[in-house]
């Protein structure tokens, strides 16, 4: 059986990887639909051999449709994902709406798929920069238990969208021409601040919370535990902007619960896990950086080391495509999950 799909926010950045995804890995597509908000309406977008016009989105939009993927904001998704569900689809919102909805499953595919089945209409995608931590944390909790995780993160341009890479584009060859740095976007375009992001480090993504952590953080912190199943698991996150276009890297700091673990364990469990690729060999400088692992689907672990003073502590360095696994890819697999296992309902 074929099914009819639709994609909301399609002309966005993660939309259109959406769009190449579904195409690549060749799903069972009936008809595919693209909405967007009334601005983007009209454009024209390939897919496989046929030309899609981008229709407005509306409550009638998700009449018949099979599988909704959600890109186009938190906003979006609140409107119209209720009508989606209303009218039979299932939802895999890539927004942060819903993730810590208790309702409301929050599923990497390597790492909690089975939740899936427990949907009651939304599924949720959850933050780029926690997707590729728990795809690289799994298979370590799985293997020798997990009770501290420490990550600081080095993101990408293009998780904060187009104007974000626009911004960096401009203020590069500003820098370049010794002209003044014009800042309107970055570090999060509806604060009151605004600074270069060009051959800089801003240590703020998303909005500052009470407790003195920013939203990315926040959102790391209780989307882990919610995907590993860990709520007792403790887990602290800074993370900063670099000036680069894509994927995300962190530096993660973890504490087994076994002793004795060996770096060489480690590497073993990482070798051997689903959507993780293991890139590590001091001895040939062989490690993943954000340009290597751009317009890749898997999540790269590198620089594995024991903790010098910590038995039970082990760093490591985690890279992936943040529009790819972080966002477009990782909602396809919910979609292909949903799919092969006749989860729809
Ligand atoms: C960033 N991680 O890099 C964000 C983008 O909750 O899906 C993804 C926001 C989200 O700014």
């Amino acid at each position: 059986r074929k099914y009819n799909f639709a994609v909301v926010g399609a002309t966005g950045a993660v939309g259109q990887k959406i769009i190449q995804k579904l195409e690549e890995k060749n799903l069972p597509i009936e008809s595919l639909k693209l909405l967007s908000s009334k601005r983007s309406a009209g454009k024209k977008v390939h897919f496989k051999n046929q030309e899609i016009i981008v229709e407005e989105a509306t409550d009638d939009s998700f009449k018949d449709i099979d599988i909704a993927l959600f890109s186009a904001g938190g906003g979006v998704s609140k409107r119209f994902a209720p009508s989606a569900v209303k009218h039979g689809a299932v939802v895999i919102d890539n927004t942060s709406a819903y993730r810590m909805d208790e309702n409301v499953p929050l599923v990497v595919p390597e790492v909690n798929e089975e939740d899936i089945k427990n949907h009651k209409g939304i599924i949720a995608n959850p933050n780029c920069s926690t997707i590729q931590m728990v795809a690289a944390l799994k298979p370590i909790q799985e293997a020798f238990g997990l009770s501290r995780v420490i990550v600081s993160t080095y993101q990408a341009v293009s998780g904060a969208g187009n104007q974000a890479v626009e911004e960096l584009e401009k203020q590069s060859e500003q820098y370049l021409n010794k002209q003044e740095l014009n800042a309107e976007i970055l570090p999060v375009k509806g604060d009151k601040n605004h600074y270069p992001i060009a051959f800089n480090a801003l240590p703020q993504i998303d909005m500052f919370q009470e407790n003195g952590y920013t939203f990315e953080e926040m959102k790391m912190i209780n989307e882990t535990k919610k995907i590993m199943h860990a709520p007792e698991l403790s887990v602290a996150a800074t993370c900063v902007r670099l000036p680069f276009f894509t994927s995300h890297a962190e530096s993660v700091y973890v504490e087994v619960e076994k002793s004795n673990v060996s770096v060489k364990d480690v590497w073993e469990v990482l070798a051997s896990a689903e959507g993780v690729k293991l890139e590590d060999d001091p001895s040939t400088q062989t490690y993943p950086t954000p340009l290597s692992a751009s317009n890749k689907d898997e999540v790269f672990v590198g620089r594995v080391r024991k903790d010098l003073d910590q038995e039970t502590g082990f760093h490591m360095w985690v890279v992936s495509d943040n529009l790819l696994k972080g966002a477009a890819w990782n909602t396809v697999q919910i979609a292909e999950s949903l799919i092969k296992n006749n989860w729809l309902k």
